[in-house]
């Protein structure tokens, strides 16, 4: 059998490789709501990389990754590359990666909207080539990328409802069909929308945007209308370690756990001590060195994983391994993203045991429409989406719809993520403070 042939295997050996021929980086938009948060607010688009990976045979492995102008520059550099590498080997693809990036000066571009901002350059930039790696593995094996990653261990995997405070539309456009959701009325109603259409199971309120209590206020709004509903609220680290302390007091017979309630481990570590709820992150522990500190220091109990940092899949189940031996939960973190990224969550979601929280997904803001997949694949129901069967990540890209996505990102012109000076062209008094309160 050829080197070139579609099954990929080296002539005499029984070892699949399929040499990378060429990497594409295209960058897209999609609309996205006027979404509040600790930094402030969401931008008309969000933006993305899908990163397309060619190997020998025809064969292609999709990826997506952040849009900033700084992190498309990385995803090309690091693609030049890994042309000739094996899409199997992703050792060699992770040690181009990180060779592509010795000379960069590490800052910029998170695409987090300032957020989560101490990530591993190298995992970030990794991330998408492993998957498109692990895409293209599954296509040539004709397996899922589930079973790549050890096997599933569930054939659904539960998400969480994620509300936001929001203004009713972009100002100077019509209002979204959510609404406005600025008290805990509003965000009751949300939830009810949320539950309606998609099922969920649990609910995350995305906080750090009005003062602690009027948010205590809305979880316990939240409460006394879904009893029994698991429940979390994430003010992205903008608690001083005394206002997390005296919300935890408040809401520890409410919540599930308390997500980032302040920035760093010490502070989250004091918190921890002080109050009878668990603590999660995805803010002070997001890369393999925040680990020994944070462990050391007892700061959380959760850590919201996310591929997209984390290095890709395989690393994440690297992660999976360490949570289980410290006794750490894991749940999952997540920013805008197209149907690319939330294939591969759930893939690896299916695969990892440990990932037993609900998790967490942007999912339901983005317009059905707006996406570079085929549509039917991925729906969330009763709370759950059924974890795709197909080779590799079980999605195929629609190449027009792609066309449209990176027309929109060329006209909205937008370079990246910056919810902090939209926010300040509307109300140009807001600051950017953390702890704020
Ligand atoms: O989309 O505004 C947002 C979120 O606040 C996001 O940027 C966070 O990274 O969802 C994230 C979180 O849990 O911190
Ligand atoms: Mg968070």
């Amino acid at each position: 059998m050829s080197e070139h042939s579609s099954a990929g295997l080296l002539p005499g050996t029984n070892a699949p490789r399929s040499p990378i021929t060429a990497v594409q980086v295209v960058p897209v938009a999609f609309a996205d709501p006027p979404l509040l948060n600790s930094v402030g607010v969401h931008e008309p688009f969000a933006l993305r990389a899908i990163v397309i990976v060619h190997a020998s045979g025809g064969v292609h492995g999709l990826g997506e990754t952040y849009g900033d102008s700084a992190h498309l520059a990385r995803l090309e550099r690091a693609g030049k590359l890994l042309i000739g590498t094996d899409a199997f080997n992703l050792n060699q693809v992770a040690a181009r990666v990180e060779q592509s990036l010795v000379d960069d000066a590490g800052t910029g571009g998170h695409g987090t909207g300032g957020m989560v901002t101490t990530t591993s350059l190298t995992d970030r930039v990794l991330s998408a080539f492993d998957v498109a790696c692990l895409d293209i593995q599954g296509k040539v094996l004709g397996v899922p990328v589930s079973t790549l990653l050890g096997g599933a261990v569930r054939d659904a995997v539960d998400f969480s409802g994620y509300l936001f405070y929001k203004w009713a539309g972009h100002p100077g456009a019509e209002p979204d069909a959510w609404g406005e959701a600025l008290d805990p009325a509003g965000i009751v109603a949300q939830a009810h929308r949320m539950i309606d259409r998609y099922g969920f199971t649990a609910l995350k309120l995305k906080g750090g945007v009005f003062v602690p209590d009027q948010e205590a206020a809305a979880i316990e709004a939240l409460r006394a209308e879904f009893p029994g509903m698991p429940l979390r609220i994430d003010p992205n680290g903008v608690w001083t370690v005394e206002t997390a302390i005296r919300m935890g007091h408040r809401l520890e017979p409410v919540l599930e756990y308390l997500e980032d309630p302040c920035l760093s481990i010490a502070d989250n570590a004091a918190v921890r001590s002080a109050i009878n709820l668990p603590i999660a992150t995805n803010m002070c522990v997001v890369s393999f060195n925040d680990l020994p500190p944070a462990i050391e220091a007892h700061a959380v109990d959760v850590v919201l994983s996310d591929h997209h940092f984390w290095g890709g899949l395989s690393r994440s189940r690297l992660l999976a391994g360490i949570a289980r031996t410290f006794d750490l939960r894991l749940s999952m973190h997540s920013n805008s993203h197209l149907g690319i990224s939330f294939a591969a969550m759930i893939q690896l979601a299916a695969a990892t045991s440990n990932i037993d929280y609900a998790c967490d997904t942007h999912w339901p803001w983005k317009r059905a429409e707006d996406d570079v997949i085929r549509p039917g694949v991925l729906e969330i129901r009763d709370g759950a989406v059924k974890v795709p069967t197909a080779p590799g990540l079980g999605v195929e890209l629609d190449e027009q719809a792609l066309a449209r996505l990176h027309q929109q990102y060329l006209d909205c012109g937008l370079k990246k993520r910056d919810d902090t000076s939209y926010m300040q062209s509307i109300h140009p008094e807001f600051e950017l403070k953390s702890p704020r309160w």
